[in-house]
């Protein structure tokens, strides 16, 4: 603990630490709530710059992303302390002169072991889920997507992107073929169905992205990661803001709602062991899209409005292609707790993909009726 406080002490929080703990089950940053005598609470995060490669850049994406939509929050009468998130920058007086050479450095301290950290405000009265348990609760996250990304379509200040290609599946293809040739962990002589999986769907995939690189489907400023554990509600259901910004950069809206509608519809766990828990519900897609498109309907474009349901199937894809990849690299890019982990996310995340495939006219009759 006496390490933890000591980096969080680089930081400009006012008072005196008197606990730093973990908190939360990341799978990438780890997270720290850092508590001080007089009562303050921060959040304390070790940024993974093995994922994100430039976490300054990735700092500074966050700083101005949070910046503008505070402006925005106190022009709409807002409370900008609760209705977005606050970096906390360098305590001044900490930062030595070579630190103050490099770009973005009062965003971010980097420890003698190379490892970024990063902190926020924690907002008091705070609650989040790990499963969207009832339509109202999916209502009021698509909801708070959708305000998130209205709030943001005026931003035009380029973003770094921290992730090469996050949503990019021509990019993604590229990897994989790179993971099925080195086959780090000589995994690929079992999985002969898994890939089959992911090879017969290549073509449709490809086919939705080239309209994003052609420019059919815009580019805009998204969150990219907007599972429900990534938003704040307060106590009455009603949702605060959105948090973990370290993939927001441009993309396509319909990431945003793809990557939603997997975490939030699925009526059993991202790693179900059991897989006749895992599937779709309508019911949950049904509520987050009529919250998305309350505020995002008159905004978006008729090629946005025409592919959103089957974005869902684009990132549920994806992310069966994700967890199968690092599990023939040998699980390096996700956390594990077993060594067949990241297999059982592929089973359950495509048995959901199966289930979105099966009920998509519905899908599509949803959004076109909400
Ligand atoms: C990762 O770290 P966490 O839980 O916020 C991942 C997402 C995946 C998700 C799967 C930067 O998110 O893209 O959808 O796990 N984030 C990154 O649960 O790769
Ligand atoms: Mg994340």
């Amino acid at each position: 603990m006496e390490k933890y406080i000591s980096i969080a002490t680089r930081f400009d929080i006012s008072g005196s630490i008197s606990e730093v703990k973990p908190l939360g089950p990341g799978f990438i940053n780890d997270t720290f709530i850092v508590k001080t005598s007089e009562g303050g609470k921060y959040i304390l995060q070790r940024k993974n710059h093995i994922v994100f490669p430039d976490v300054p850049g990735m700092m500074n994406n966050i700083l101005m992303v949070t910046e503008h939509i505070k402006a925005k929050v106190a022009a709409a009468g807002g409370d900008p302390e609760r209705e977005v998130l606050t970096v906390v920058k360098r305590n001044a007086a900490t930062l030595t002169e070579e630190e103050k050479s490099l770009p973005h450095y009062d965003l971010y301290y980097k420890d003698e072991n190379g490892n970024f950290w990063a902190v926020c405000v924690f907002i008091e009265g705070s609650i989040t889920y790990e499963k969207a348990d009832t339509p109202a609760l999916a209502y009021k996250g698509g909801q708070g997507i959708g305000k998130f990304q209205a709030q943001l379509a005026d931003f035009t200040t380029p973003l770094s992107e921290t992730i090469k290609g996050f949503h990019n599946i021509r990019w993604r293809f590229q990897q994989w073929d790179e993971a099925l040739k080195a086959d780090a962990a000589g995994r690929v002589k079992d999985l002969a169905e898994e890939i089959s999986w992911i090879e017969s769907r290549k073509e449709e995939m490809l086919k939705f992205w080239s309209l994003v690189e052609d420019g059919t489907i815009p580019t805009r400023v998204t969150h990219n990661d907007t599972k429900i554990s990534n938003i704040l509600f307060d106590a009455a259901g009603e949702v605060l803001c959105v948090i973990d910004l370290d993939t927001c950069m441009s993309s396509t809206s319909l990431n945003d709602f793809g990557d939603a509608i997997r975490s939030y519809t699925n009526t059993g766990a991202e790693d179900d062991r059991d897989l006749s828990r895992v599937g779709m519900s309508l019911e949950m897609f049904k509520a987050y899209t009529e919250g998305y498109l309350s505020e995002r309907r008159s905004t978006l474009c008729e090629s946005e409005l025409e592919w959103l349901a089957f974005s869902a199937r684009y990132i549920t894809f994806e992310q069966v292609l994700r967890f199968l990849m690092d599990y023939i690299d040998g699980d390096k890019y996700y956390k594990t707790n077993a060594p067949d982990h990241n297999l059982v996310r592929t089973h359950a995340q495509y048995k959901l993909l199966c289930s979105m495939e099966e009920q998509y006219e519905k899908m599509k009759e949803i959004v076109a009726n909400a």
